[in-house]
Parts: C-alpha cells; structure tokens; sequence
C-alpha cells in the first residue's frame, strides 16, 4: 500500500517498505509563546525559518497547524499554508479540526497536501472525507468516535475499519486513508503504549492501511522524555508504523527512526543512515 503525498516539485512515497516518514510537528502554537505571537502578528519570516530547520534536521513533510485561541484559522491557516509550502520543497501536512479551515487550505496549497485530520464521529465523516474526496488528497483518520477514545484495541480497529469503508464508498482509494491509532500519556495509564502497538500491528495487517501516529505526547509528565519518545519510535517501526509527527530537530529522534529502519531492512545498503552523518559532517566542517 503506497500513499502518495507531493509538494509543488516533490514526491513522498508512505508505505511498509519505504523509510519511516517524519512529518514536522513544529509550526503548532501549543505550548509555544513565540511562535503563538508570530502566528498573530504574521511574523512568516519566523515560521519560515521553523519550516527550513525541520527540514534540514530530516522532516520530509511539514506539519502546518495554527489553532489556538484568538486565531480565525478559516483565515490564517491557507495564508500560513501557502507561505510554508512556498518556502519549502516538501509537501505539508494541514492540520486542523475545523472542516472550513482545512478546506480554505486545500484550495490554496500547491500539490499533494495530506488532510490532517478526521476522527469516525459522523460529523466530520460527513465533512472531512468529502473534502479528500474532492481535492484528491490522502486523509489521515483517528480511531476516536463520539464515545471517544476507545480503551481497548478492538473497537480502535473497529473505528479504523469503519472509517475505510465509509472512504471507499465515497470513492477514496484505500490507499490514500491513514489512520491514526492515538497515542496518550503512558504516565498517566500504563496499558495504553500496549493498545496502541497493538492496534498498529493489526490496522497494518488485517487492513493493509499506512499508519501514522503524534508520538510526542506519550512521556508527557515524565522525566527525561527523549528516552521514551526514541523508545517509542523504535518499537513502532516494528508494528507497522510507517510515518510520525515529530520534531526532527530533536536529533535523537531523527537518530532513532534511521537505526529502526536500518534494523528492519528499509534502509538499503544504510544509504540514509550515513547520508545523514555526512550531511552532518559537512554541516560542522562548514561551521568550523
Ligand atoms: N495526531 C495527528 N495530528 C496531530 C497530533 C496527533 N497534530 C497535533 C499534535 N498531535 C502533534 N503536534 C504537536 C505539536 C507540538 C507538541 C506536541 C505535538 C508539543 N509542544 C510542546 C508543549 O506543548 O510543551 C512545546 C515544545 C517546544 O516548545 O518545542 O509538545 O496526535 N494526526
């Protein structure tokens, strides 16, 4: 199953068999005082510059979400989009909850964007897929309903399910549905890192469908999250994981999704793994 998502003069292939993608979670004003403010002022010089660091530190997509309260995102998301996608050579991801939003950016960004997101409640089923539909982009879907997140790896994969067939019947290839199996804080219930491999391994098998998951989120609380977080990656490559929404300027990140998929043969002749310490190498001697 390959999913195909394109920037303006460039192509990324998400599949099983292809190296892990990293979609660059950094233009998100969560938690972001800075980039909150940029945001308002239209600051795009700053964005900008978060857009080029995340692809020079190994993003191959760049995630473009700017919710927060204050922000008309109907308004600013297709400008953000537009900006970003001009100043990079990556296809971007849009991300928002709000339909109007994600719709006001589709028709302004160029390629082959990837919907972020839908979850399976019939609200956005109604109004999420119909827009992938019509733009002829791949979307990413939640396993969460109006019960909310579901506790249990059945009824993930049951929401995963049902999301599919409702694209299907709408005439969205399978192929351009991604599901997101949720991650949540493992500090806060020990049991949910299992649910959410779990329910990985099974979407990947049983639906044959490309998986990508927000990991940040699961050493929330915890001292020293770099050491879950890379743990995390490394086992979800081996669950069928096959794109994350991370910071890749976080170096061990990067680090990690290239030795997981080195260990797990998608990394032929460890090209990406050196090409990456030589790019690194060259980028010191140039400092120095
Ligand atoms: N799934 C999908 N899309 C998503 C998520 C997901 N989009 C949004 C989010 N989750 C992924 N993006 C972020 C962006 C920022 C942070 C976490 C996830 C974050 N920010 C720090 C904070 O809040 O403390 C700020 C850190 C910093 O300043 O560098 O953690 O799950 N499909």
């Amino acid at each position: 199953m390959e999913t195909v998502v394109e920037g303006e003069n460039s192509r990324i292939v998400i599949s099983k068999t292809a190296p892990t993608v990293i979609i660059g979670e950094r233009i998100n004003p969560t938690g972001k005082k800075r980039l909150t403010a940029a945001l308002k002022e239209r600051d795009f010089d700053y964005i900008i510059k978060e857009a080029i660091r995340q692809v020079e530190a190994g993003a191959h997509i760049i995630d473009v979400n700017v919710g927060a309260s204050g922000i008309d995102e109907e308004d600013l998301l297709p400008e953000v989009v537009k900006k970003v996608a001009d100043a990079v050579d990556v296809p971007i991801c849009i991300d928002s909850s709000n339909p109007a939003a994600l719709e006001a950016a589709l028709k302004v960004c160029p390629g082959r964007p990837l919907l972020n997101s839908t979850t399976a409640e019939e609200k956005n089923l109604e109004t999420v897929l119909p827009l992938a539909r019509k733009y002829n982009v791949p979307v990413i879907g939640l396993v969460n309903d109006e019960r909310g997140i579901p506790k249990d790896t059945d009824t993930r994969v049951a929401i995963a399910k049902k999301i599919l067939d409702r694209a299907v019947k709408l005439g969205i290839a399978p192929e351009d549905i991604l599901i997101d199996v949720l991650v949540l804080p493992i500090g806060a219930d020990t049991e949910t890192g299992k649910v959410t491999f779990d329910t990985a391994r099974r979407v990947s098998e049983e639906l044959d469908l490309n998986i990508v998951v927000g990991a940040s989120n699961v050493s929330h609380g915890l001292p020293d999250r770099k050491v879950i977080n890379t743990a995390f990656f490394a086992l979800g490559a081996a669950c069928g994981m096959t794109a994350y929404i991370a910071d890749p300027t976080v170096i061990e990140i990067t680090q990690t999704i290239l030795a997981a998929d080195l260990l797990l043969g998608k990394d032929e002749w460890a090209g990406n793994y050196i090409s990456f310490y030589r790019k690194k190498e060259a980028s010191k001697n140039a400092a120095a």
